[in-house]
This record gives structure tokens, sequence and C-alpha cells, in this order.
């Protein structure tokens, strides 16, 4: 992997290295593979306007291949309770998920790289928790660009249940588990087909809109356990744009988000998914901003998982990068910390922290460093240092909060 993501490096045309390629190399991987799965567009954001490779999406399909679509759309069509399921294959069809959805009048799934592509405003954009509850008793599922992997291996799957799988990958289809109808081809282009099928179908059905939104609200109330995240991540949520990026980590305000940020735009929330990297929030956010330009990027990290990158400060003030980055420090691995209180008879190693004075350390890098507590100090603070489009890390020192994993390690609902 390594290998090749510096072959790739090494290959891009002046993509910002500034004559020191190996002190920056995470960053531009990073921007580099943004731009990439931003689908090869020029490069605006900076203001640089070199063009790159045209898009080289299949538009045409052989006689099998649209007889299968048509099944698909047949199949999705009669469901009595669809779900399309979406992962960060979807990013690049965000319209046609839209127009799917509204369509079949079926709620949207997303957990983290496919969240915001459906407005998660929108009646029928559901986070995992609802996806949860839908699954139960969904007769077909369409997953677009995901793996379906927590459904599929955690939540349960029985005979009466059809999944269609839409990929770019053929080896996806017989991962996990193969599903009933495999549709291998860019979201993009099968999502469109498979609308066009369905041409005939009524407008949005009102009763489901309606169980949609009462969903939607069942499962607000429920979330609202997590108060002391929430509070943050509205606080983050109301100083950003739509279009404001969020990176995500592997913090307890991290985890809440997965199902209580709400994102309005495809790739506004950028998570590392499945790998679930610890101290990647700070090189990627990094290059998301030197990538987005004027678009505002704040990063999310626990104490433990900055420390992981926090040579990465340098990047930002040698390159100007004005990355914001929120610290929520409570001295400690506390995932780790928590399990091992919880699960393994409080036995507690190392998972304890030696840290840095936060806002000493960005001073000494010559950046604006900040202390806050709570959301309404946060909210403020943010507004300042992004108004000041200056690098800025915000410290805000936490204790324990309620336990996010309630909502992540949902329990087996099918096949049992
Ligand atoms: C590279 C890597 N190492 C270790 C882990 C395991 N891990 C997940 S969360 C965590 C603790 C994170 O601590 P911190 O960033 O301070 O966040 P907190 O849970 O305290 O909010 C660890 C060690 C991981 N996911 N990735
Ligand atoms: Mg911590």
């Amino acid at each position: 992997m390594k290998v090749v993501a510096l072959r790739e490096f090494h290959r891009l045309p002046r993509q910002g290295h500034d004559g020191e390629p190996q002190r920056v190399v995470r960053v531009v991987v990073a921007r580099w593979q943004l731009r990439q799965e931003r689908g090869h567009r020029p490069d605006q954001a900076a203001g640089r306007g070199r063009t790159v490779p045209a898009d080289t999406r299949p538009e045409t399909i052989g006689a099998e291949a649209f007889a299968q679509h048509g099944r698909g759309a047949a199949v999705v069509a009669k469901a009595e309770h669809p779900a399309i399921f979406i992962g960060g294959g979807a990013n690049d069809a965000a319209a046609e998920v839209r127009a799917l959805a509204e369509r079949l009048t079926a709620p949207v799934v997303a957990y983290r790289r496919g969240k915001g592509v459906l407005d998660e405003r929108h009646p029928l954009s559901h986070v995992f928790v609802g996806g949860h509850r839908l699954w139960r008793n969904a007769d077909v599922v369409l997953a677009v660009g995901t793996r379906l992997q927590l459904p599929i291996s955690s939540w349960g799957v029985d005979d009466k249940l059809t999944i269609i799988k839409v990929d770019i990958d053929p080896a996806e289809m017989e991962r996990l588990r193969k599903p009933e109808i495999g549709l291998v081809g860019d979201a993009t282009a099968v999502l469109r087909r498979i609308t066009a099928h369905l041409d005939k179908l009524s407008p949005m059905r009102a009763d489901r809109v309606e169980a949609s939104r009462r969903l939607k609200d069942e499962v607000a109330a429920d979330l609202a356990v997590l108060a002391p995240q929430l509070g943050y991540l509205k606080a983050i949520r109301d100083v950003l744009p739509d279009n404001g990026v969020v990176i995500d980590e592997l913090t307890q305000v991290g985890y809440a988000a997965r199902n209580a940020y709400q994102a309005r735009a495809a790739r506004t929330y950028i998570s590392s998914g499945y790998q679930g990297t610890l101290g990647w929030g700070v090189a990627t956010a990094l290059g998301a901003k030197h990538a987005l330009g004027d678009v505002p990027v704040i990063a999310i990290s626990g104490d433990g998982g900055f420390m992981f990158n926090v040579q990465e400060l340098a990047t930002a003030v040698r390159h100007r990068i004005p990355l914001v980055v929120v610290i929520f420090n409570d001295g400690a691995y506390g995932n780790v910390r928590n399990m091992q209180r919880d699960l393994h008879g409080n036995r507690l190693i190392g998972s304890d922290l030696a840290n840095p004075d936060f806002v000493r350390l960005a001073e000494s890098f010559g950046i604006g460093g900040y202390r806050v507590s709570g959301p309404e100090a946060l909210r403020q603070t943010l507004e300042k240092a992004l108004g000041r489009n200056e690098p800025a890390l915000i410290e805000v020192p936490c204790g324990d909060m309620p336990s996010p994993w309630q909502f992540i390690e949902l329990p087996k609902v099918r096949g049992i």
C-alpha cells in the first residue's frame, strides 16, 4: 500500500510539496485521495486551474447487465419495506440517490463514509440507529457502494430479505455474503438506470414519508442521552456552512458524531471508516483544507489521537494551512480506559496519558491556542478561529462522557 501511495505521490506534478516531499507525504497523499474521490476536477479550490484527466465513467453496458438492472428495479419497486444503504462508493451519486429514494419513497441509511450523500435534514435520510430499526422489517435492501459490513455480520439476515448490491468492484459481490442481485458498475450510472426503469411508479407516498419522519424523531429522542457530545457537535454544526467539512476521529465525540452530527452534503463528513486509524484526523484535515481552499474544515480529535500525529502542526505552520483542530482532552485513551473499566474488571493499564499543555504547545508553534469549557465557549472560539483563517488548536478539557457504543454495536434483529 505504502509503496503504491509513494509512487503516485512522485508521479504527481507539483502537488504542493514545495521541495520537501518527504516531510509532507501524508498530506499530499490525503489531498490526492480526496481529489481522486472528488472526480479529478480541475483544482479550482486552490485557484490554480490545472486540468486533470477526464472522467471515464462507463456510460454503456451490455444487454445482460441491462436486463439485470431491470430485474433489480422490478424487485425494489415491488418491495413493501425497501431501504437504501449507502457507503463511500455513493459519494459521486448524491443526486441519483436522492432521485431514486424519492421515486421509491424509500429511506436512505448512511453510517460514516456515506454520511451527507443524502442531506441528513431530508425526511428520508437516516443515521445508522434508524437503519438498524429499518433493517428488522426490510424486505429489499439496495446497498450502494457499501459492504454492509455491520448489518450483515451483526444485525443478521434471513430468507425474507433480498439484498441488491451496487458496487464498482466485482470482487465485492463475493465478500461477506453474495447478494441476491449484484449490479456491478458506477453508482451514478446504475442508479440512473434503475430510476429510469421506475418511471411508472407513483410519486412520493405520503404515508411512507410520515413513517420515516416519525422514525427520525424517535431516533433523535433516544440519542439525547449523549447530551455532552451532542452539545459539542451542535456547536460545530452551527459554525460551519452546509459545505463545511468535519474530519472524524476515534474519540468520544467522534463516535457520537456518526449518529449525531448532521451532515448536509456528500464529502462533508470525512471518516477513516472501517480502518479506524487513530491519529489520522489532523493529517487528513491538512490535506482536505489545502485541497478545498476557502471551505472551512474542522478536525475533531481526542488527546490520545492528536498526539499520534502532533508533528503535523509543523506542516500547518510551514505551509500556512489554516487547520482548525478541536482536542477533547480527558487525559486518557478514554475509549480504552472505559473498556478496561467496564469489560476487564477495572484493570487500568497504560490508558492514562502524560500530555503537554496544548495551548502552550500551539503557541510555541506560533499558532493560536485556546482552552474552552462547554459547547457555547467552543462555538464562540470556533467562530473566531475560522474567521481568522489561520491554524488554530482548541482544547476542550472534559471528563467521562456517556457511552456512544450502545448506538454503534447494535444487536442482531434477524435470522435469530
Ligand atoms: C492506529 C490505532 N491505534 C490504536 C487504536 C485503538 N484505539 C481506538 S480509540 C483509542 C483511544 C483514543 O483516545 P483519545 O484519542 O484520547 O480519545 P478518547 O477515547 O479519550 O476520547 C485507541 C487506542 C486505533 N483505533 N488505531
Ligand atoms: Mg482522550
